[in-house]
């Protein structure tokens, strides 16, 4: 066994031995979108995310995209589960103070500021490491050192930075972006496992040490597979492209794919029934080489399982245009999920273009707690995505999100330990608060 310092094994039942960051505060500075994936899947773990957000405001998503009138917005409540919230002028006196103590007893601070606004409230990492060695300071930034480290990036520039949008899309059309957050929600996943890695090295060491991921570092590195290809272009075509099939002579870089497979086995999106009136009424089809005779037979083709032509995967890379012609002559004639039905039967890979509407209503989503259900006391019922990683001792509730500075009074007392008088002073000061309206005007 790696490991022998562990202790006894639990005798508690899976699920009812606490969750797996029991005992980890979180000091959460993060806004938007990618840090706030993060500290929600460390709350969603069992970390106490403290989340700081300036006073009268907040994180800017509360009120963006505004769908219930005096509510939270769903970009905030959805990215915001399971935090509690504390009001700070980070720039002020007293708000100083409270973040000193925050500092002194929070394991890991989170933030995705501009580059050099944290620096800018005073809170470099020389003086968070001196005031609470043991502190993990885990920063999202649009890009890593080099020529542009001082930009600010939002979710698309870091999909046209990191080689996303240039492999996204036609050929013949212009470069496209992904409605999956690759960028932010991307980025907030990689620095969580960044947090969870520096805090199981502390066990060992100590000390707290800098994360950072660079938003056009996640997206690349989700990329991989464009990067491969890159570099497969110097032994020649890249023979699983359409482009390839059609005779079009390949460039010096990876091109764009349209619905292409990224691996080895050849893959379209195809027309299904109704595709007339509905604009999801597709099926991504595989013709994955070990199923090519039940694909055959499936589509009224047997010739195609011995003829020469056809029966090597080699010889059907020129023809896929053909091929998946006939496979989509076939899938017209059906609906998306009966082609489902019918190929996976003979274990032919098919994935139904599936709409967010239809997702929503998808029991076995909600079954598993991948969709869930959360009131809010402003806005009511709202649907949300739950933690998609499940884990059989550390099961994840999902609370809702908290309202503006709804928890500052229990922090300051129940976390920091301030007593009645210098809560008062605090408050008194209005570092907690936001600026009355004549302040805020002179
Ligand atoms: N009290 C006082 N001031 C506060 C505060 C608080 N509680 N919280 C934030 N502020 C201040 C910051 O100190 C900063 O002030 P200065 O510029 O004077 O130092 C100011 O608010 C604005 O912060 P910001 O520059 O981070 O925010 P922005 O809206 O201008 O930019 C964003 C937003 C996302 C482009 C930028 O934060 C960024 O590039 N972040 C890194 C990359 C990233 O995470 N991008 C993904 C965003 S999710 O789509």
């Amino acid at each position: 066994m790696a490991q022998t310092n562990l202790p006894e094994v639990s005798s508690k039942p899976f699920g009812q031995d606490g969750k797996a960051l029991d005992g980890v505060r979180i000091l959460d500075f993060t806004h938007v979108q990618s840090g706030p994936t993060c500290t929600q899947l460390l709350a969603w773990f069992g970390a106490d995310v403290i989340k700081v957000e300036r006073p009268g405001v907040g994180d800017i998503t509360r009120g963006q995209l505004v769908d219930v009138k005096g509510a939270d917005s769903l970009y905030f409540t959805m990215l915001n589960h399971n935090k509690r919230s504390i009001t700070i002028d980070s720039k002020h006196k007293q708000g100083k103070r409270v973040l000193d103590a925050l500092i002194k007893t929070c394991d890991v601070l989170v933030e995705n500021f501009a580059p050099g606004a944290l620096d800018r409230m005073g809170l470099t990492w020389d003086y968070i490491h001196k005031l609470n060695p043991r502190m993990i300071v885990a920063s999202v930034k649009g890009f890593g050192p080099g020529p542009y480290e001082d930009c600010k990036v939002y979710e698309n520039v870091a999909q046209c930075a990191g080689g996303s949008a240039s492999t996204t899309g036609f050929r013949d059309g212009p470069p496209l972006v992904t409605g999956a957050q690759i960028g932010d929600s991307g980025t907030g996943l990689h620095l969580a496992l960044g947090i969870v890695s520096a805090l199981y090295q502390r066990m060992r060491t100590g000390r707290g040490q800098k994360v950072l991921c660079a938003m056009q570092d996640g997206v690349l590195n989700l990329a991989r597979v464009k990067l491969r290809d890159q570099q497969r272009l110097k032994a020649g075509p890249l023979t699983e492209y359409s482009q390839y099939g059609e005779g079009i002579p390949f460039g010096d870089a990876t091109p764009r794919a349209g619905n292409d497979s990224g691996g080895g086995q050849p893959g379209r999106i195809l027309k299904c029934k109704g595709w007339e009136n509905d604009p999801n009424a597709y099926i991504y089809f595989i013709t994955q080489a070990p199923v090519w005779e039940p694909i055959c037979d499936l589509i009224g083709e047997p010739t195609w399982k011995t003829d020469p032509e056809f029966a090597t995967p080699k010889a059907r890379l020129p023809k896929l245009n053909q091929i998946f012609g006939r496979i989509e002559q076939w899938t017209m004639t059906k609906t998306k999920f009966e082609v489902m039905n019918l190929c996976n039967a003979v274990d032919i890979p098919v994935g139904p273009i599936l709409s967010m509407k239809e997702i929503a209503e998808e029991k076995s989503l909600r079954d598993t707690g991948t969709v869930v259900e959360v009131d809010h006391p402003k806005r009511g019922k709202y649907l949300s995505v739950g933690n998609p990683i499940k884990m059989s001792d550390s099961i994840s509730e999902v609370t809702r999100s908290p309202l503006l500075g709804e928890h500052t009074d229990e922090i300051l007392k129940d976390v920091l330990g301030f007593n009645p008088d210098e809560i008062e002073e605090i408050k008194k000061s209005g570092a907690l608060s936001a600026p009355k309206k004549e302040e805020k005007a002179a």
